[in-house]
């Protein structure tokens, strides 16, 4: 039976690994040793410092393991600066340090069933407990999805936050309070006005994930590895800013609160999450409580396939005793407790070939080499394809076409070659070349000096145009439905779209000229192209593909200008002739006040609007009869003001509201003359988000439905702008 025993780290080693280390003898231990150490500590460095791994964390567990094994075999070996006697990172000295009340702990790692089982029979010993199978009523445990975050801990004095600070080493974080009170879901006031301290998990959502992935790629900015890199990349910006405009979230799992009476007002971890929650905190509901460990077993098997689904990433299972007086009596090891521990699900990785390297040619030109990979099952979905954005990538990770490869999916959203595998090569691979002239229109390929992206320097390229006028009609865009690809090289081939007004400017008689395009189909598509002629302003603004602004930002963009142009935009037309008019003229700096712009973003939209191509394109879009619907925020009520500021609209209420209860929130919406609606939907006018809105908040933004926090919503109800 395997039986572990902790270190410092937390990471309980098998005797057999013990042994096996003794096995090797004193010398070869330590010339090994002498190899793990600097390699660990350049991969926890790269990890915590730079937030940017080079190794898995599954490597990186399993050369800490061999450490520990080597350590436990040979104790001269080990010394005070060990990484096996560390735990976490080390300040980097740009912010505070903040020195924790009580130390944070660090967490022991099982990674299948029976040790799963094994710490079960532990924590029964400890308290002696019968062994399994016999029953152990008195024992129960609290399951929580392990979240693959930043830890951190928040101080809370008479209600408000007053301070916030990474976990650091467990001793000492970050004082990052600027940065965590940018995170909307952590209240800066309790509802009841007492003094705790509370731990949790700070993360990226996948869409943000993706969201910011995409918008570094297209300004050339070297893309993060997963959402926890990104996360903790966010949180430790010198600019606050920064971290608003990456929308973090958080889940909390401790509370540490005594009552008047001096005595901790929880007495158990069950208690304490709904305490937590009852407070206003964001706590997790994706947990189980009152388990024997075949249920927390259960609890992992369940959500091993189903966590591909939820909006963020969790990489396992945290295992905790439930009663308080039980984690007393089983108390730590170093610095992990005996009374919890992470069940890590596998990686998920899968063998595939690379059947080839196809350079594809983006909106902006980039020649982008993309792998197309014999189809492969993988975190919930079956992959085909993933960018290997570029030349330098796919030298580095010395990628053949013909190769078998290792596939994952980054932060359990993108797709992501990991490497080749070399030792499968049958002599046949070949090496992939960019090619000399732009694959498309033959235009000879530029490469900048120093800079890794090649790409197509004519702007004219079909292939450019088309990606640009497909995104322009795409679903992000004007929504054109029935525009699709081969539609659309249709109509640039004949000529018939040469700029974007042209869409607008098709008869059925050009339609029906198309290829298999009969005069019903060409009505059906005549139709939806009129209809596509209103959309709300954030829409159009994501539609104009303006360099490094990606539909969030848009959103935000299209909310600043209504902010900023109160009187204006009373006539749904004038907001594009506005933007037409009053854009260019915004210096660089003032689209810094648009939430998560900064100095870059600010230049480059700033760059866009003062271009005369985009005055043209803009005239030209106006004098087709495009029209801006104003953005949520302004949107004028009376609409069919006789039976009330909502007549006539739908309203999707999501995420927990702090003034409504859910049923209040609905009956004030049907009060105010509109239709609550359980589900997000083309037809639904508003989203109303709250704390922790999920699935529908994303589905609003993935449709362009506005979307109103709870102020906009009050407004909106009291039927003033
Ligand atoms: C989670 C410790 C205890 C209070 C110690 C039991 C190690 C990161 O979702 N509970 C969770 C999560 C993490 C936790 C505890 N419950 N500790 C927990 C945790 N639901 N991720 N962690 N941590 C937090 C850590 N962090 C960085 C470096 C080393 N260890």
């Amino acid at each position: 039976m395997t039986e572990s025993i902790g270190r410092a780290d937390g990471l309980p080693v098998a005797d057999e690994a013990v042994e096996a280390a003794r096995g090797l003898g004193a010398a070869a231990a330590g010339l090994r040793h002498a190899e793990l150490v600097p390699a660990l500590r350049r991969a926890s460095e790269l990890y915590y410092q730079h937030d940017a791994p080079e190794i898995s964390d599954a490597e990186y567990d399993q050369l800490m393991r061999e450490l520990v094994a080597m350590e436990a075999a040979f104790p001269d070996l080990v010394t005070p600066d060990s990484p096996s006697q560390r735990v976490g990172a080390e300040p980097t000295g740009a912010f505070g340090e903040v020195v924790h009340n009580r130390p944070m702990l660090s967490l022991g790692n099982v990674f299948d069933e029976d040790e799963l089982r094994a710490f079960d029979a532990r924590v029964r010993r400890g308290l002696s407990l019968p062994a399994a199978p016999a029953p152990a009523p008195d024992l129960r445990y609290v399951a929580e999805l392990k979240i693959d975050g930043l830890a951190v801990s928040l101080r809370y004095e008479r209600g408000r936050l007053v301070q916030g600070a990474t976990r650091g080493d467990g001793t000492t974080g970050e004082d990052v309070t600027a940065n965590l009170r940018t995170i909307s879901v952590l209240p800066e006031r309790l509802r009841e006005p007492v003094t705790a301290e509370v731990r949790g998990e700070v993360f990226m959502p996948k869409a943000e994930f993706a969201r910011i992935n995409a918008e570094r790629e297209e300004a050339g900015l070297p893309t993060y590895a997963n959402p926890r890199n990104s996360g903790a990349g966010s949180l430790r910006q010198q600019d606050p800013r920064v971290t608003a405009a990456r929308r973090l979230s958080s889940w909390s799992y401790q509370l540490i609160e005594d009552g008047p009476d001096g005595r901790p007002t929880v007495r158990s971890q069950s208690e304490a999450l709904a305490r937590l929650a009852a407070l206003g905190l964001p706590v997790n509901p994706d947990r189980a409580e009152g388990l024997e460990i075949e249920g927390v077993i259960r609890f992992l098997e369940e959500w091993r396939e189903e966590r591909h689904a939820l909006p963020y990433e969790t990489d396992g299972v945290v295992v905790k005793v439930d009663r308080f007086d039980q984690q007393e009596e089983l108390g730590m090891v170093a610095r992990a407790p005996r009374w919890a521990i992470a069940y890590k699900f596998p990686p998920e990785q899968v063998e595939t070939v690379l059947e080839d390297i196809v350079p594809y040619v983006g909106r902006t030109g980039t020649l982008t080499p993309v792998a197309h990979m014999r189809p492969a099952k993988v975190a919930g979905s079956t992959v085909a394809r993933a960018t290997l954005h570029n030349l330098d990538e796919v030298r580095r990770k010395d990628l053949r076409i013909g190769d078998w490869i290792v596939l994952q999916k980054a932060g359990d959203v993108i797709p992501e070659v990991v490497r080749s595998i070399p030792e499968r090569r049958t002599g046949a691979e070949r090496v992939f070349e960019m090619p000399a002239t732009c694959p498309v229109c033959g235009t000879p390929v530029v490469r900048d000096e120093g800079a890794v992206r090649h790409y197509c320097p004519n702007a004219k390229c079909p292939a450019r145009l088309a990606q640009e006028f497909g995104h322009f009609a795409g679903r992000g865009g004007m929504d054109i439905e029935g525009a699709g690809w081969a539609v659309l090289e249709q109509l640039l081939e004949r000529g018939l779209v040469k700029k974007r007004g042209d869409f607008y400017r098709l008869s059925v008689e050009d339609l029906v000229s198309l290829d298999r395009f009969a005069r019903k189909s060409a009505e059906n598509l005549k139709a939806s192209i009129d209809r596509s002629r209103r959309r709300p302003l954030a829409r159009i603004l994501n539609a104009l593909g303006i360099p490094q602004v990606g539909e969030q930002t848009a959103i935000d963009l299209a909310a600043w200008i209504a902010e900023r142009y109160p009187a204006e935009g009373a006539e749904p037309a004038e907001w594009t002739a506005l933007v037409a008019r009053e854009l260019p003229r915004v210096p660089a700096e003032a689209f810094q006040e648009v939430p998560g712009v900064g100095a870059v973003v600010g230049a480059a939209i700033a760059g866009y609007f003062g271009a005369p191509e985009t005055a043209a394109v803009l005239e030209d879009l106006v004098a087709a009869g495009v029209v801006a619907l104003p953005p949520a925020r302004r949107v004028a009520p009376g609409s069919g003001a006789a039976a009330g500021p909502l007549a006539g609209k739908t309203v999707v209420v999501t995420g927990t509201l702090s003034g409504f209860e859910r049923a209040a929130a609905e009956e004030a919406i049907r009060a105010a003359g509109g239709h609550a609606a359980g589900s997000v939907s083309r037809k639904t006018d508003y989203v109303v988000a709250g704390e922790n809105a999920g699935s529908k908040l994303a589905k609003a933004q993935e449709l362009g439905v506005p979307i109103l926090d709870e102020d906009a919503f009050r407004r909106l109800l009291a039927g003033d702008e």
